[in-house]
């Protein structure tokens, strides 16, 4: 390991200096990361932490994955950047890779989450104008009450979280929100306007709100019967995370289109995508969409060594393995506050009684070494990078149970 320090101002003067110039639309934990590496994080007085947050799953690999870094400096040597003005020679392996990896024909490159989402709810709109008939400014598309899908104006539009959402109108129209985990409400829902029906596999800004088994099923077979897109977010959920590729494995689900981000950049860049096949992403024309960065050349070979990582060392099987083992554990824990412990693979959360406070608990289990974060209040997530081996998951279970066991 390097020197830990890379700047001699302490995490008081840091948070200090963010909170000045930075706008405060978040609320840190207070602690100050400065290096990192694998599951393990360094704070600037030299402290370590295990990450269990992993960047809301966008560090599925660990930081710093030497393979994904080796290709990032040796692109870097190369090209970063042309605009999808010319050609590069690195985007087309990247997407061929991409498909290759999750079983569609084509891919259209972004790069934050949101803008995968973006795309995919442009992609549906122009489906349903130009494959379904229907006029455009009337194609209608169907969401999930407490969805989490990104940030922006037109996603927001269909959130129902009041501080997400609240003072931000006017709201884009054309979207109808429906209540999760209930088939016949998306049946009841579709009307001859609807294009696409866009659900998160498992909800995770929700607390991992994981729907019955059969949920996706039933939606592929409302969706495939009324002839509508299945859109599936797996920003958060893919890529290993649930202990398959994708959380609609688990179900042998394939939906029309899936939203990619998060570890598709192996923690190192914003690299998100959407897949699904010619009949679908095809609907494009030159100009009707696009982005200065999508499909860079960095973020390709940033990508690829992104999904070879995950391939290679198997960490959907590892994920499914020690998933287990994690909700074992967690459910051993004696603390009457705990009401539930719930996910797949190592996307889990344990659920307080309600009006539960856990911030005070995120950070004392700081204070033991190990970074988590609450959502709800309630709620606290417990997603490490899928590389943790069985003795760290021990090492982190230890710090849980202690902490947990002094409520
Ligand atoms: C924040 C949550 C996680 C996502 C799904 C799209 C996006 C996300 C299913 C957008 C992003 C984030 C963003 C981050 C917090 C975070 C989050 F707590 F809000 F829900 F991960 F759990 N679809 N999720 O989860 O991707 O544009 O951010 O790249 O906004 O603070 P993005």
């Amino acid at each position: 390991m390097t020197d830990t320090r890379t700047s001699s101002a302490s995490s008081a003067e840091i948070m200090e200096l963010s909170e000045k110039v930075g706008a405060h639309n978040y609320h840190p934990l207070p602690v100050v990361i400065s290096t990192a590496e694998g599951v393990w994080v360094h704070d600037p007085e030299g402290r370590r932490y295990m990450d269990f947050l992993s960047a809301y799953s966008a560090v599925n690999q660990g930081h710093r994955h030497p393979r994904i870094i080796q290709a990032l400096k040796d692109q870097a040597d190369r090209c970063t950047l042309t605009s999808r003005a010319f050609y590069n020679d690195r985007m087309g392996e990247f997407l061929q890779r991409l498909c290759d990896y999750t079983g569609y024909e084509m891919a259209l490159p972004m790069n934050t989450g949101a803008e995968a989402v973006e795309t995919a709810l442009k992609t549906a709109r122009l489906w349903g104008t130009k494959v379904k008939g229907i006029p455009d400014g009337e194609q209608e598309i169907i969401c999930c009450e407490e969805n989490f899908h990104g940030r922006t104006i037109t996603i927001v539009s269909f959130s129902t979280d009041p501080l997400a959402r609240d003072g931000f109108g006017p709201f884009t129209p054309g979207f109808k929100v429906i209540p999760y985990n209930d088939p016949q409400a998306l049946e009841d829902a579709i009307g001859d306007k609807t294009v696409a029906f866009l659900v998160e596999p498992i909800q995770g800004e929700a607390g991992v709100n994981v729907p019955d088994e059969g949920y996706l099923k039933a939606v592929r077979e409302i969706c495939t019967r009324h002839g509508i897109l299945m859109i599936a977010d797996e920003v958060q959920t893919g890529f290993c995370r649930t202990g398959r590729r994708f959380a609609c494995d688990h179900e042998d689900v394939r939906p029309d289109m899936m939203c990619l981000g998060k570890a598709l950049g192996g923690g190192v860049l914003p690299v998100s995508a959407v897949v699904a096949d010619a009949d679908v992403l095809g609907v494009f024309t030159p100009g009707s969409h696009g982005s200065t960065f999508g499909g860079n050349p960095l973020a390709a070979a940033v990508g690829i060594a992104a999904i070879d990582v995950l391939e290679d060392e198997k960490l959907d099987e590892h994920a499914e393995e020690l998933g287990e083992y994690v909700r074992q554990r967690l459910r051993a824990i004696d603390c009457p506050r705990i009401r539930q412990v719930r996910g797949k693979g190592l996307l889990n959360a344990v659920v307080f009684d309600d009006g539960f406070e856990a911030w005070d608990v995120c950070v004392a289990l700081k204070e033991e070494g190990l970074l988590a974060k609450q959502t709800h209040g309630n709620i606290i997530r417990f997603a490490p990078p899928l590389v943790i081996t069985r003795e760290e998951i021990d090492q982190a279970l230890d710090i849980i149970t202690r902490v947990f066991e002094a409520i």
